[in-house]
């Protein structure tokens, strides 16, 4: 089946801002008096912020209220829209403009999924919103990653079958979700993804587009 269209993940493919969530997720955990480290961070790569918080509290074993819970969900917001608002093209990943140059020439169609409600306000900052035919962020979703929802939505929109579109992800969750959604989903820039994806890649220099266009 010849390739139609390609689905980047933003962060930690596109953008390097998984540090960012991090760094902004420790100052939570600490304020609520929890340890959590980059390997408890593997398990938030991809969720949605909800999510993300709730399996903080699950990893401390604590309850808190609702108010103190939407609380939490702002501050670290703010905390992490403050971090990137540096952010530039200096900071897409390494082989990304390449990529998205040399699909565009090709005819391939182009579109972002990410759990992210801060997803157009980062591709604005990178400079490369212009790229994509479509944009499905963390604002269109009932179901958040691993549910392949976001990336059905994005072949539904580029008018493609998901077998005719390649996901690019560095998360578990995401690449659970385009899986379940029989998508060809290749792991980027997280070798703990090397068993769990039939491709992988260090970054993105690494993708021969012409072994499937
Ligand atoms: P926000 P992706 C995900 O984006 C991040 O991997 C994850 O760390 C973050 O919690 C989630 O977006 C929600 O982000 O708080 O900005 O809405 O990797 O799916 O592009
Ligand atoms: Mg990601």
């Amino acid at each position: 089946m010849k390739i139609r269209a390609l689905i980047f993940d933003l962060d930690g493919v596109l953008v390097s801002t998984e540090h960012n969530h991090f760094i902004a997720w420790q100052k939570t955990a600490q304020t609520l008096g929890i340890e959590f480290t980059e390997v408890h961070n593997e398990l938030l790569k991809g969720v949605s912020r909800i999510d993300s918080l709730k399996k903080i509290l699950e990893l401390g074993k604590k309850v808190i209220s609702e108010d103190y819970f939407n609380q939490l969900l702002q501050e670290k917001n703010n905390f992490y829209l403050e971090s990137i608002q540096n952010l530039s093209q200096d900071h897409l990943l390494k082989g990304v403009l390449n990529l998205l140059v040399k699909a565009k020439n090709e005819g391939l169609k182009l579109a972002v999924g990410s759990s992210s409600k801060n997803a157009k306000h980062i591709l604005q900052l990178v400079g490369i919103m212009e790229y994509f035919d479509t944009i499905i962020d963390g604002n269109d979703l009932t179901f958040p990653k691993p549910h392949p929802e976001v990336f059905l939505k994005g072949a539904h929109l580029l008018d493609c079958q998901p077998d005719e579109c390649i996901v690019f992800e560095d998360a578990l969750s995401g690449i659970k979700a385009a899986k379940e959604g029989r998508f060809i989903a290749i792991g980027v820039g997280n070798p703990t993804l090397k068993n769990e994806t039939q491709l992988y890649l260090d970054d993105l220099t690494q993708f021969r587009l012409e072994d499937y266009a």
